[in-house]
């Protein structure tokens, strides 16, 4: 079994300063996040950008000095988001890939986000992965329902995404798929057996999923972006608090940790 990749999402583009007061939001803050959460085991860092006044953004500029800040303190992977915020627009979207970073997500379908529509076309699927493909952009597949395997695989099959596919697997989203463990096994048996694959779990389904995906040879992606709690009723103190948590339980597990070389190699990312 390879080494555990573990993920931190540490803004996201829908959690608040209200909700956690730990939030990184400016470039500086998200830079020592992900440092934080480097020194505690994470080997990959999905970033969302914000503006200083907290709304979600993709301009490119301050994905720009994100990177360089946290380039400046460590070398972990730094996965931009091309999901932004459900109202941006698709070009607003592209923004980081404007960037060439070694990775960055894409979703391959469209689904209910809360009380919101989080919306992926196929035409919009196809132009992401095209723009990863022709930058040699390491796409992450995020699926959030079992349909968007199957418009993954469709990509491989037009050549738009190159195997070993690397999938995570958002599970918890209110109005996508549940969390519930059955849920994971049903993704995981559902993908071809060369890829790789990560699970987000939303909310209290984070700590559960991770812990089994462990041992299933699976990796694991934890932060604010997907769950504020370190358990029930009390907030987590920082994203770091949730990758150490990870880390720990990996070690009892006998799972050694991946350092952001060795996720490079075992995600297949360019040099
Ligand atoms: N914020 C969600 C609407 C991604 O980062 O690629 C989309 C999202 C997915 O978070
Ligand atoms: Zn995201």
């Amino acid at each position: 079994m390879s080494k555990l990749i573990i993920t931190a999402a540490l803004t996201g583009a829908e959690v608040t300063r209200v909700q956690q007061p730990a939030l990184p939001i400016t470039p500086g803050e998200i830079a020592q996040a992900a440092y934080d959460c480097y020194n505690a085991g994470a080997s990959v860092v999905h970033v969302h950008a914000r503006e200083i006044d907290g709304k979600p953004t993709q301009r490119k500029e301050v994905y720009a000095e994100i990177r360089e800040r946290i380039a400046e303190k460590c070398n972990i992977i730094f996965q931009p988001s091309t999901g932004g915020a459900v109202w941006h627009t698709v070009q607003e979207r592209g923004g980081p890939l404007e960037l060439d970073p070694e990775m960055a997500t894409l979703s391959t379908g469209t689904c209910n986000f809360g009380n919101d529509v989080f919306f992926n076309s196929q035409e919009i699927i196809e132009h992401f992965a095209l723009e990863m493909l022709s930058r040699k952009i390491k796409p992450e597949i995020e699926i959030f329902e079992r349909g968007m395997i199957e418009n993954a695989l469709r990509l491989v099959k037009k050549g738009l995404l190159v195997p070993p596919v690397h999938f995570d697997f958002v599970l918890g989203v209110p109005g996508a798929c549940p969390g519930n463990i059955e849920d994971l096994l049903y993704m995981v048996r559902s993908i071809p057996q060369d890829s790789t694959w990560t699970v987000a779990g939303i909310g209290r389904y984070e700590l559960p999923l991770a812990v089994h995906a462990i041992p299933m040879g699976g990796h694991v992606r934890v932060g604010f972006e997907d769950n504020i709690y370190y358990r029930k009723g009390e907030l987590a103190i920082s994203n770091a608090q949730l990758v150490e948590r990870i880390t720990r339980v990996a070690r009892e597990l006998g799972r050694e940790i991946a350092s952001p070389d060795e996720a490079r190699a075992i995600l297949g990312i360019r040099k």
